[in-house]
């Protein structure tokens, strides 16, 4: 109760802010930067998302933020292309701006204002967003891909019915769970199913990022394994995006 008073006025004063956290190739170079929201309380400091998402989606005022994440990350990614870097960015969206009749109309219009292509931006989605996926749902998808976007399948193998979501929507690619990285190499049904994820996603010609990598072992199985993308504190913690310049320059 407490908490969603101070969230709206966080809204209005503009205490929200992105951190960035680096998807790198096989080669370690940073290609996609994820969008992670932050609220630098000036009562509570800065607060994780997993504390503050939940509130801000039961009083729908997610919908707010998510708009407020989606310019933010326009503006970056065009900053980003000013100084020469390359980066495009993730922006998380919630099952419920999935819901909504004018989320593809919404984002293309900021899309539009900002000036942003749309090529500078993936959307990653969490299975839950599909758990009651009608056909607006359907229809929103199908106008994000048709406007550029990318469309990601966050945490994927965690829902319950991962494979439904692959034969029925055309997503770009998907991002692997960190609970089925974090025992690589050592646990051999992590290494089954990471391997079978990785095979069975090649051939549906989807993109594959691995995230939670927290050490070289694993990354190393990863890429040995096709993974295109690794994303995980071994390579970079969520950090300031005047931050990830500086790593790039000093990489
Ligand atoms: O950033 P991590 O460090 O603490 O994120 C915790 C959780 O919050 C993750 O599940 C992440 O996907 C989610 N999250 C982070 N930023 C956003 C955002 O901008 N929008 C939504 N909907 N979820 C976010
Ligand atoms: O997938 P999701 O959007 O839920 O992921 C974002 C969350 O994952 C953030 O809380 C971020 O801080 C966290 N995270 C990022 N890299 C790692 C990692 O290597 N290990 C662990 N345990 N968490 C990570
Ligand atoms: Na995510
Ligand atoms: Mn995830």
């Amino acid at each position: 109760q407490r908490l969603e008073g101070e969230l709206r006025l966080a809204l209005e004063r503009g205490e929200f802010e992105l951190f960035y956290q680096p998807q790198v190739d096989t080669d370690n170079q940073a290609q996609v930067m994820e969008a992670l929201l932050r609220w630098r309380s000036p009562s509570r400091g800065l607060v994780s998302p997993a504390v503050f998402i939940p509130v801000l989606e039961d009083t729908r005022l997610i919908l707010e933020a998510s708009r407020w994440v989606f310019r933010q990350a326009c503006r970056q990614a065009l900053s980003w292309r000013r100084q020469g870097y390359n980066w495009r960015i993730a922006i998380n969206l919630s099952p419920l701006d999935f819901h909504q009749p004018d989320l593809a109309d919404t984002l293309i219009g900021i899309l539009d204002e900002e000036g942003t292509p749309a090529e500078l931006l993936e959307l990653e989605l969490t299975e839950s967003a599909l758990l009651e996926a009608d056909d607006m749902v359907q229809e929103t998808l199908r106008r994000l891909k048709d406007a550029g976007l990318p469309l990601f399948l966050d945490d994927f193998g965690t829902g319950y019915a991962s494979l439904t979501y692959l034969q029925q929507f055309r997503f770009d690619g998907i991002k692997i769970d960190r609970q089925f990285v974090a025992e690589l190499p050592d646990n051999p049904r992590s290494v089954a199913l990471v391997r079978g994820i990785l095979t069975m996603a090649v051939q549906l010609g989807l993109e594959v990022v691995a995230e939670g990598v927290e050490n070289e072992r694993q990354a190393a199985f990863l890429r040995l394994n096709g993974c295109h993308r690794l994303q995980g504190f071994h390579f970079a913690r969520p950090q300031r995006a005047a931050d990830c310049v500086r790593l790039a320059v000093h990489a």
